[in-house]
């Protein structure tokens, strides 16, 4: 009779459904990656690697507060390198720059016109005037935490001064456009429109980056508006964003042929940037590099 065959096959139907109802949650549980456009493979994180996520940010906002009071004239990038990387260790963390990609020091020190990536160095000490970007990235637990500030040596000069506070704001801004169901693009579009009445520019060539288990995840993270980045924010992403902006009118940067590693900008300008790693959550954004 058909209805007996219409209710076996709503029984197989039923099998089918549950067995791939408990595959994806057990996928969900675990680690879900989105498929988005470009094969970018954007991961979500789970509750407890939010947890995790959470710690090693924590660990990452102290280093930053723990090496603030050496940022100061006469010391040297590499002392405070030796700081970071002893205070990291006694965390139980390691610090993820060291040897990522053959990267020789524990933390980036970019002095003035360097944009990011500068290796700590015995003979590169600080003056009364200059500004450092000190940038901390820990791994605690398999998680990766990552945040930078830009610090002030003694008397900085006015207008510098205005230019640090503006990439800090900028962050900001941009951090504050996050929101699961908009699109990425909408934190470059955000840091753009703060920063375009300075005269400054943003840098393009380096951007933020998902982080998790991996230092640098998907998405790439773009600080001006582009629609390249028009990726749906879901809640679980987490990424950094870290606007580097340029005092001139260029944004365009060199990378030193000697090490391989030092931004400088091209045009001699300084910059200035923070970083903060994020989560996307139901109202907006987490900060997770954030001592509350
Ligand atoms: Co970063």
């Amino acid at each position: 009779m058909i209805e007996v065959d219409i209710s076996e096959f709503a029984k197989k139907r039923w099998w089918v459904d549950q067995f791939a109802f408990v595959v994806l949650e057990k996928i969900g549980q675990k680690h879900r990656h989105l498929n988005l456009q470009d094969k970018e493979m954007i991961s979500i994180k789970n509750q407890a690697e939010i947890e995790k996520m959470r710690k090693a940010g924590k660990l990452a906002a102290q280093v930053l507060n723990y090496i603030e009071p050496f940022v100061k004239e006469g010391v040297s990038t590499l002392y405070l390198d030796n700081l970071c990387a002893e205070f990291t260790q006694k965390h139980g963390a390691t610090s993820a720059p060291l040897n990522y990609h053959g990267f020789p020091k524990s933390i980036c020190t970019s002095v003035n016109d360097v944009v990011c990536h500068g290796i700590p160095a015995e003979k590169d000490i600080l003056k009364n005037g200059d500004i450092v970007n000190v940038d901390v990235t820990v791994i605690l637990d398999g998680y990766h935490g990552d945040t930078s500030r830009t610090f002030m040596i003694g008397d900085v000069d006015e207008k510098i001064e205005n230019l640090v506070s503006r990439a800090e704001n900028a962050m900001y801004r941009g951090i504050a456009a996050v929101k699961p169901g908009k699109y990425l693009y909408e934190v470059g579009k955000a840091i753009e429109k703060y920063i375009s009445k300075f005269g400054y520019s943003i840098v393009r060539s380096y951007g933020g980056h998902g982080i998790g288990r991996g230092f640098h995840e998907d998405p790439h993270v773009l600080h001006y508006y582009s629609r390249e980045n028009k990726i749906r924010l879901e809640e679980g992403m987490t990424f950094t964003v870290e606007p580097m902006i340029n005092m001139g009118q260029s944004y365009a940067v060199e990378t030193s042929p000697v090490d391989g590693w030092t931004v400088t900008t091209a045009d001699g300008s300084l910059s200035a940037q923070f970083e903060h790693t994020i989560l996307v959550t139901a109202e907006g954004a987490e900060i997770l590099t954030q001592i509350k």
